[in-house]
């Protein structure tokens, strides 16, 4: 009884998040933006990449971030560090952003900013493997971070993570030779879960498979005007 309660909330819950999701898509359609959504479990490594990529691609698209944190502004302030508009959401007690929340971040930027003049919005997404990938917020793309530290069992063990995304980054590559872990097994098991994300060994600390990402990066803003 219980249970058929809880599917037809969770289905209304998914449902009319998925409208303010389509409806934050169309502001960024509108505006000419792409949107992509950052996400990991806490520690992969997102606020490391996005210093990188900010720094990486300042001089070829105009970016701004939706910064989501369940308390504090610290990701936020390191990112401002950047010289781009960061609207930080905290999203209290809840694992992850939704479109309301990211619909008022957008409302946000759109009044300080000209949204016309931006040609990439990313969201960094609460650091949780599992709820992030079920709520939209209107993105375009989802890169979802997996880090060598985590174990090649966790596309099996979070698959709706890692069915959900577009591009897979395996993160801190630099610490791989001190584990005992089997990269081809992550990826085979990556594979097992979506055939068709594209996966990109990285090392912000190094410096591996960025100019790769960045490429990535860039056809997805080509695809999406
Ligand atoms: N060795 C190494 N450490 C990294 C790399 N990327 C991130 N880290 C470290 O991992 C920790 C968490 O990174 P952070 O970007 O804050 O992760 P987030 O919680 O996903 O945003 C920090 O101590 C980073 O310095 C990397 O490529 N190599
Ligand atoms: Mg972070």
């Amino acid at each position: 009884m219980h249970q058929t309660f809880d599917a037809a909330l969770e289905i209304n819950l998914l449902h009319a998040n998925q409208t303010g999701a389509d409806h934050n898509r169309s502001h960024f359609d509108e505006w000419g933006i792409t949107c992509l959504n950052l996400m990991s479990s806490p520690g992969a490594g997102k606020t490391v990449l996005l210093e990188r990529t900010l720094a990486g691609l300042k001089t070829q698209f105009k970016m701004a971030v939706i910064e989501g944190d369940m308390t504090t502004q610290l990701d936020a302030e390191r990112l401002r560090q950047f010289g781009v508009p960061v609207i930080a959401i905290n999203t209290g007690r809840s694992c992850h952003l939704d479109s309301k929340m990211v619909a008022g971040g957008i409302h946000q930027f759109s009044h300080q900013y000209n949204p016309a003049e931006f040609d990439l919005v990313w969201v960094e997404n609460v650091g949780n493997l599992v709820c992030p990938a079920e709520f939209e917020v209107g993105e375009h793309a989802k890169v979802a971070l997996l880090s060598v530290t985590e174990g090649e069992d966790k596309p099996l063990k979070y698959p709706i993570m890692f069915q959900a995304a577009d591009c897979l980054l395996i993160t801190k590559m630099d610490l791989a030779p001190y584990l005992n872990i089997d990269l081809k097994k992550i990826e085979s098991n990556v594979r097992q879960m979506n055939p068709r994300v594209t996966i990109i060994p990285v090392s912000a600390q190094t410096g591996e498979g960025l100019e790769t990402w960045f490429q990535w990066v860039e056809n997805s803003i080509k695809a999406e005007v």
